[in-house]
């Protein structure tokens, strides 16, 4: 890490975005950047596991980088811990099979290196929250149900920032002297346009940290693409046919998917409470086919 940092860039939820990952990438190189922190989700939904993480990789050599877990990196963890919690091909689980069928033993290694939290001067960074990884924190005032424990958090960390991830929401706010800054999504941003999100601190002459909100074009159509020549449709349909949509309008296609999908399934069988998995293949499909995910 270098002595004197005085640019950051933080980068987070990439989800297996590299199209996303390189225009952003790229950005960062142009503004000099000292310090790139990354918050974690790097791989799951999105095809080319691999290729983003070749890109981070790389990244790691270009700039001086620091990797935080993600809920994503935790799952492909725990999977790997507890292989008799099958997965199955499916809209539910199939998205997060065909990444970790592409994994190797090195990425593995590489997520369980990664630390929960971060702290660095004035900051704490995070995917969730400090101590959980999915904790949703409320970052743009778009999730008041979380303002009790975010509000908890901003006391309890004892520094003036506090930056995260996860919601991919980019925003931020300041209560009782204290600062959230929500980075947003660099790979499946959640708001309303297809931009990529991200965020800059600087910091100025009396060594305040000034943020910058990022919103960058990428090549929305290339990803997209992407995910119709690998076999992800085939193998989480409907899930996966959530994420294109959700790439192009940055609308959560996939909360408004399992929604639909839960409602069908309560109609249908009203006495049974099914955890995601277990809801059958065919009701999400039509969730799907009611939200019109199949017309590309
Ligand atoms: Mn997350």
């Amino acid at each position: 890490m270098k002595n004197n940092i005085q640019t950051i860039g933080i980068i987070s939820d990439i989800h297996g975005n590299y199209v996303a990952l390189e225009a952003v990438l790229e950005y960062m190189s142009r503004q000099h950047v000292d310090q790139l922190y990354f918050l974690g989700d790097y791989i799951t939904d999105g095809p080319k596991p691999q290729r983003t993480l070749a890109l981070l990789r790389e990244a790691a050599q270009h700039f001086s980088a620091f990797f935080i877990r993600g809920n994503r990196e935790q799952y492909m963890l725990d999977h790997a811990k507890y292989p008799e919690q099958v997965w199955n091909p499916g809209p539910a689980q199939g998205s997060l099979l065909y990444t970790y069928q592409r994994l190797t033993a090195q990425d593995l290694a590489w997520f369980r290196s990664m630390p929960i939290c971060h702290s660095f001067e004035d900051m704490i960074l995070c995917h969730g929250s400090p101590s959980k990884i999915n904790e949703l924190l409320n970052v743009d005032g778009t999730n008041s149900a979380a303002d009790e424990v975010t509000l908890k958090w901003l006391h309890q960390i004892q520094k003036p920032l506090l930056i995260c991830g996860h919601t991919h929401r980019q925003g931020i706010s300041s209560r009782d002297g204290r600062t959230i800054l929500g980075a947003g999504s660099i790979g499946l941003p959640h708001n309303h346009d297809s931009l990529s999100r991200a965020a800059l601190l600087r910091q100025n002459r009396s060594g305040k940290w000034q943020t910058e909100l990022l919103s960058i074009p990428y090549d929305v159509d290339a990803i997209v693409e992407a995910y119709h020549h690998s076999e992800l449709m085939e193998m989480a349909p409907g899930w996966s046919h959530a994420n294109c949509r959700f790439l192009a309008t940055g609308h959560n296609y996939i909360l408004r998917l399992i929604k639909r999908t839960c409602l069908l399934a309560a109609a249908q069988y009203p006495k049974t409470d099914f955890a995601l998995p277990e809801i059958p293949t065919s009701l999400w499909l039509q969730a799907a086919e009611e939200l019109d995910l199949f017309s590309n």
